[in-house]
């Protein structure tokens, strides 16, 4: 069955879709299997969540937009989970915040590292950064700290979107203003960030872009405001909140 195949009136819809993305990843080498048990783990925490975006995701997703728009250097990492379930919209999120796209990976291999650069450009990307390799993050063991120089190892605000704990914290250990998108509110890596947005990477990345469209041409003073406003803490908090206080039964029975 293909992505064009599920069926659009299925009460599932998106969440097969979703699957079929991530599984032609896997066919194609771009996504890893660990990418398999990620995507898992994330549709648990979104059923709990209603797999809806939650007001202080928005929030946290107009933060991170500001924070990219004011960013001297901003990048955009991509793993083999995004470059198969948003190619399209983290390439437009780029060219909306003129930031640069960097493959980065976990499980850095050859093969995969050239297969999502390749998918990154037949879906518009002008460059993609990360091949090169010739930066380490410091404090992490083998390739899993390899970066560009110009790319990740220059930058001042990165978006880590499904991130390791390690390499989360070890990058915010740089400086760098770190923006993590996961699902657990819980995890080391929403917990490391200085905007962790709790919410599905499919929502998220479009809904960073709309924002930066809205804050296009904002002074520097609003766009700084609107970083310094936002609380971290309180949007993890909200986000549990939601998932041990929701309606379990809506969120499952769809
Ligand atoms: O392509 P690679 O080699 O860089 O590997 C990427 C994965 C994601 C496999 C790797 O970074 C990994 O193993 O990540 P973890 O430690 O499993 O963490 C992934 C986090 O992302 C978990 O907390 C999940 O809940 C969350 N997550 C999974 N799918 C989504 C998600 N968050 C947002 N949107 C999703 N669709």
């Amino acid at each position: 069955m293909t992505e064009t195949e599920v069926p659009e009136d299925h009460p599932r819809y998106a969440s097969l879709v979703t699957r079929h993305r991530i599984e032609t990843g896997v066919d194609r080498g771009i996504t890893s299997r660990q990418g398999l048990i990620a995507q898992g783990r994330g549709e648990a925490f979104d059923y709990l969540l209603g797999e809806r975006t939650l007001p202080s995701a928005d929030a946290a997703e107009r933060a991170a937009a500001a924070a990219l728009l004011d960013a001297t250097d901003p990048v955009l990492s991509v793993n083999g989970n995004v470059a198969a379930l948003v190619p399209t919209a983290i390439v437009e999120l780029a060219d909306a915040v003129d930031a640069a796209l960097e493959v980065n990976l976990f499980n850095r291999t050859d093969e995969r590292m050239h297969a999502i650069a390749d998918h990154l450009r037949e879906h518009g990307a002008a460059e993609v950064k990360g091949l090169t390799g010739d930066d380490e993050i410091p404090g992490l063991s083998h390739a899993r700290g390899t970066v560009d120089a110009d790319g990740i190892g220059a930058a001042d605000v990165v978006v880590v979107p499904l991130e390791d704990g390690d390499r989360a914290e070890a990058l915010a250990a740089t400086g760098k203003t770190e923006i993590v998108v996961d699902l657990n509110p819980g995890s080391r890596s929403a917990r490391a960030a200085a905007i962790p947005i709790v919410d599905n990477v499919v929502r998220a990345v479009p809904n960073v872009t709309n924002h930066a469209r809205e804050l296009a041409g904002a002074e520097s003073s609003t766009l700084a405001a609107l970083v310094d406003e936002f609380d971290p803490d309180a949007a993890l908090d909200a986000a549990e909140a939601a998932i041990r206080g929701g309606d379990f039964e809506r969120a499952t029975s769809e």
